[in-house]
């Protein structure tokens, strides 16, 4: 009998990358779409496996929705990966943000508890939450100081993770991941927005790419390492938490300054602050500019994961590292293919 995994936010990046490494370990997977008003499974077909996945209708928001499912289905796992996700939304959204990311989560784990307390449950928890950071390279014991609506939703759903694994025994892990991108990353945030952008100034589609923030740094891994992670700790003897990274930071600036090159633009710098701009040396085009439109009322500075427990305990590591993430980010742009 195949296993059942049910993920949720299959529309989603992470969601399309686990879906396909479930398929390929041959199980049944059934992913939660809620209704657009245009196609959401774009990813699923990018990726080949959008026939091979039984969608199920489901928004986070409705309880009676994710009820029918947990009682219609033998389920094995449930992947929580839906959420809003985008922490500068966050900001101008708390109170739907909080509702989906804080509540939405709650609601499984109450189905959980009250339906079938062998369901293993992973939950999508963040770097994020360490915000302003308390400790350098951020593990497992850091102390978190969340900066914005997106990360304290999170953080909410991280507790109430542990306490329903505490209480009622339940097999329910949170995966602390850093920031992880790929081709089908969202093309609202950074890494995806400046290669798609400096991809359209080549063409001569766009003019300039407007960025808020370039000095902020992210420990930045590959979407398909990290989804391999996800499943991981679902197949661990006990239920625990886990920091996903790569151990290393970059900064915005130095993600545009590697990407350019692929796209004929060799940069330079010239002023300082609002005022800086990024220079095209081939042409003398001003092709980056910073907009305080994209300045975050509270900004992460820094973040760098410590991912030696799960190294330890589950044998995993990232095998893509940032330049050649960057080149596979970059390449899709230019050739539309993902494999
Ligand atoms: P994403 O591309 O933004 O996908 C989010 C998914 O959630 C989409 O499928 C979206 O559906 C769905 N969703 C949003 N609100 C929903 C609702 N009310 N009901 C049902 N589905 C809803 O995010 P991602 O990058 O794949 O990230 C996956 C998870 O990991 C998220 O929980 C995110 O917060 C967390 N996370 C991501 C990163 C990262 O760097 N990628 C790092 C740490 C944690 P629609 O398509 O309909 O909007
Ligand atoms: O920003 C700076 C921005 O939006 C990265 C989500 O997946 O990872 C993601 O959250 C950095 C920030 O990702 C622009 O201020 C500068 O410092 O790509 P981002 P994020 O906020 O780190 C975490 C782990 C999650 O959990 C989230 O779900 O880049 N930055 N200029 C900019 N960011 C954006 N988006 N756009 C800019 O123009």
């Amino acid at each position: 009998m195949k296993k059942i995994a049910f993920i949720t936010g299959i529309s989603g990046q992470d969601g399309a990358y686990l879906a396909d490494l479930l398929l390929s370990k041959n199980y049944h997977v059934l992913g939660a779409d809620r209704r657009t008003s245009g196609p959401s499974l774009w990813r699923l077909e990018k990726l080949g496996i959008a026939n091979e996945i039984e969608i199920v209708d489901c928004d986070l928001l409705e309880f009676s929705n994710l009820e029918r499912i947990i009682k219609k289905y033998k389920i094995n796992e449930i992947y929580n990966l839906a959420a809003q996700s985008f922490v500068a939304s966050s900001f101008n959204t708390p109170i739907y943000t909080s509702k989906v990311n804080s509540l939405g989560v709650l609601s499984l784990l109450e189905l959980i508890r009250n339906n079938d307390r062998e369901i293993k449950f992973y939950q999508a928890s963040t770097s994020e939450m360490f915000g302003n950071i308390k400790e350098v390279p951020q593990n497992e014991n850091t102390s978190f100081y969340p900066r914005s609506p997106y990360a304290i939703s999170k953080l909410y759903s991280h507790w109430m993770t542990i306490n329903y694994r505490e209480a009622y025994k339940i097999f329910a892990c949170s995966g602390i991941c850093f920031n992880h991108e790929s081709p089908l990353r969202g093309s609202e945030f950074v890494t995806k927005k400046i290669v798609q952008s400096l991809r359209k100034i080549q063409l001569d589609e766009l003019d300039c790419l407007y960025l808020g923030n370039i000095d902020s740094k992210r420990d930045w891994g590959f979407a398909g390492d990290y989804v391999r992670a996800m499943w991981l700790m679902l197949q661990a003897n006990t239920p625990d938490d886990y920091v996903i990274s790569t151990g290393k930071t970059y900064s915005v600036r130095y993600f545009i300054e590697t990407a350019a090159p692929f796209f004929n633009i060799d940069l330079k710098w010239e002023g300082h602050g609002v005022n800086e701009i990024g220079i095209n040396k081939n042409n003398n085009k001003i092709v980056v500019r910073i907009s305080k439109k994209f300045y975050r009322p509270t900004e992460v500075d820094l973040l760098i994961g410590d991912s030696s427990k799960i190294f330890k305990n589950l044998n995993w590591s990232n095998e893509i590292d940032i330049k050649t993430l960057i080149k596979i980010m970059a390449e899709y742009e230019i050739t539309g293919n993902l494999k």
